[in-house]
């Protein structure tokens, strides 16, 4: 490139680069580095962290770059960026989900790459130029909406999680809230308002149910309540600021706020309006949970209230003295109002710090200050929504189900701290 700017110009005239001669190989090391929690471990320097022009690896090595930045200029600047060679966060994938991991994560927003995905028939390929999602059914005017007519209506931004209703797992003392409860995330989602778009088509008044189609070799179906479409769903296109992720539902999902993340449809392609549910596979063979009795309920849409103390879980070693528990909370039916905690295995609790601004139907973080004086005790968190419900313990949800799991199984989780800082999952 001829036209330099002058930034660029600075760094190359530095004496330095002089001594840096272009176009050889970077040397990979083993040095002592500092984690973010502040332990000290020994980590290989992957050869991105060392500069492009560094090349006369006999002068400086990377451990010589880590151990004093200063010396040589650092790496320019990219097209993309890409998260610190020190950290590593990442999803644990199955064949068919993968699941965030809540102890590495910081705040309520999930970064795009390590949104929890789960996916019925894999991810399709989509071009944006060739998508179509049409609108039919009980409505005085079908149409089809190319991407570019959906991004041309009236957008809106808001931030919500989504989580599955199958977000439970237990069975072993060692499992970190990832394995427990990692199908959760929480993103800033724009697109349009589903309302917008049933004006447009003209929903008859005697439609109160629509499917939802998605585009991928599952083609999965949900029937929705009507009353949704007109409260608050979105056709969102856009994720934390840029394109939907093909996980996700690229180049369009259905996101309905609160409700089981089953009922937003990605790779969104057909909706039709309709008087009555179409009883698809998802929800009546799948997506169904048993209560007292032995009878099922079925289309139980909304997330119940739940939390989680994501610090500090398995597998943190704990060091005595103060102790900042973390977590998050987030309810389907509105607000988090309140997050209760015990140090003492539930004899008695006290109100956590809610981080503000409180999201309707969003992840919610909360801290709450704890010494730990070394004794073995159990700590636990338990959610309030603005409906008053409170996130009953595994022993009163599992007998109102009669069941040990299911969809749409929050309970209170237990950590088991003992005496040697292991914090393992509680009973
Ligand atoms: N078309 C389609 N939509 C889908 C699915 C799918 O497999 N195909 N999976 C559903 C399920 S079970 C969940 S929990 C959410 C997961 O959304 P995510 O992968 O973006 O986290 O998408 C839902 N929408
Ligand atoms: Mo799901």
């Amino acid at each position: 490139m001829k036209e330099e700017n002058s930034e660029n110009k600075l760094f190359t005239d530095r004496k330095i680069s002089r001594r840096l001669l272009l176009g050889g190989a970077a040397t990979a090391a083993v040095v002592l580095v500092q984690t973010s929690v502040g332990k000290m471990v020994q980590a290989a320097v992957p050869e991105s962290v060392v500069p492009p022009l560094l090349t006369d690896s006999t002068s400086l090595t990377a451990a010589d770059l880590i151990a004093d930045p200063t010396r040589i200029p650092g790496r320019g600047p990219s097209v993309s960026g890409m998260p610190s060679s020190f950290e590593n966060p990442q999803r644990i994938p199955s064949l068919t989900s993968s699941r965030t991991p809540l102890q590495d994560l910081y705040g309520t927003i999930t970064p795009s790459a390590l949104h929890f995905e789960r996916h019925h028939g894999g991810i399709p390929v989509i071009d944006p130029q060739k998508y179509e999602l049409v609108i039919h059914g009980m409505v005085d005017k079908p149409l089809v909406f190319s991407l570019a007519d959906l991004k041309r209506f009236p957008s809106v931004t808001r931030t919500c999680f989504i989580e599955c209703s199958g977000n439970f797992r237990s069975g072993k003392e060692e499992m970190s809230p990832q394995e427990i409860c990692g199908l959760t995330s929480q993103s800033e989602w724009t697109g349009v308002m589903l309302s917008t778009l049933f004006r447009e088509v003209g929903v008859r008044e005697k439609a109160s149910w629509f499917l939802a189609e998605g585009g991928d070799a599952a083609v999965m179906t949900r029937s929705i309540p009507v009353s949704k479409g007109w409260d608050d769903a979105m056709i969102a296109y856009a994720q934390n600021g840029e394109a939907v992720r093909p996980e996700q539902g690229y180049p369009a999902r259905l996101l309905l706020p609160g409700w089981e993340g089953n009922t937003s449809v990605k790779w969104l392609r057909r909706i039709e309006l309709s008087d009555q549910p179409y009883m698809t596979r998802e929800e009546t063979s799948k997506y169904t949970e048993t209560v007292k009795g032995g009878k099922i309920r079925q289309f139980s849409f909304v997330m119940d209230a739940r939390s989680i103390i994501t610090f500090p879980s398995f597998p943190v070693q704990l060091e005595r003295g103060y102790v900042e528990i973390r977590g998050i909370a987030w309810t389907g039916r509105g607000k988090i109002v309140k997050v209760e905690i015990s140090v003492d295995a539930g004899r008695s609790w006290a109100p956590a710090e809610l981080q503000g601004p409180v999201l309707d139907k969003a992840h919610t973080a909360f801290r709450y200050l704890w010494k730990w004086e070394g004794r073995e005790t159990e700590i636990m968190s338990r959610a309030v929504d603005e409906t008053g419900y409170v996130q009953p313990s595994y022993q009163e949800l599992s007998a109102a189900r009669e069941s040990k799991g299911g969809y749409h199984f929050n309970p209170i989780t237990k950590w088991r701290v003992e005496r040697s800082g292991k914090v393992l999952l509680g009973a």
